[in-house]
């Protein structure tokens, strides 16, 4: 009786007296593996601290900025960063820090873990960097060559894989970007993704995250943007 209660009163504490549900508040994800799980590549310190602490800090700061906007919360996730530019700075980067880090955790799988590219991708990546090695290649100099703080993409855009990269948390479905595309890889170049074990070694830190590539999942995300293109 005493958690029906409970319950009743936190039922009622979501619906604000006018009677309209609030949305739905983000969560911060589970990592799909243990912190330790990608090391020697990525140590568990540097993912303890950019999972627990960076990525739940871009989610709770997005919900507290979209209290007082309940027109943008309610916008589906492709919309809202579609109009990144007319969005405030607090949305704008805490939405695009939540998005970018959820793929970035799915996109990495413990060493020797994450398989191949499939065929249809392997196929696409050789026709538009003509090999798998170089296609690492241009997309790790973008990467080491993103100034500051950002990301970089691989991203499929009108059928066509491009490599490119984004200051801050942007990414290549917000308006913004010169780049525009859906995403199926990514990596973080912020200091913090990499400065407890390589410092200033950014090239160190991606030469290692390559190990650490879960292509299983670039293969998913590849083979559903082929399948709602058609
Ligand atoms: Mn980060």
């Amino acid at each position: 009786m005493k958690n029906v209660m409970i319950a009743l009163a936190l039922a009622a504490w979501t619906v604000p007296l006018h009677g309209a549900v609030l949305p739905p508040t983000h969560v911060l994800p589970a990592l799909p593996y243990a912190v330790e799980a990608l090391e020697p590549a990525i140590d568990a310190e540097t993912m303890r601290i950019h999972h627990g602490r960076h990525h739940k800090a871009y989610v709770d700061n997005l919900n507290a900025a979209l209290t007082t906007r309940s027109d943008l919360a309610k916008l589906p996730i492709e919309s809202l960063l579609a109009r990144a530019s007319t969005l405030p700075s607090a949305i704008r980067n805490n939405r695009g820090g939540h998005w970018n880090h959820s793929l970035f955790w799915e996109v990495m799988a413990p060493p020797n873990q994450g398989g191949a590219p499939s065929p249809a991708l392997l196929a696409a990546i050789t026709r538009d960097f003509v090999s798998l090695a170089a296609f690492q290649a241009e997309f790790s100099r973008a990467a080491t060559s993103r100034f500051g703080s950002g990301w970089a993409w691989l991203v499929v855009q009108d059928g066509r894989l491009k490599i490119t990269s984004t200051p801050n948390q942007d990414n290549p479905l917000m308006d913004v970007v010169e780049i525009k595309g859906t995403p199926i890889l990514g990596v973080d170049v912020w200091e913090h993704a990499y400065y407890l074990k390589y410092q200033n070694r950014r090239a160190d830190y991606l030469k290692a995250w390559w190990q650490v590539v879960n292509w299983n999942e670039v293969n998913r995300r590849y083979a559903k943007t082929s399948k709602a293109s058609k």
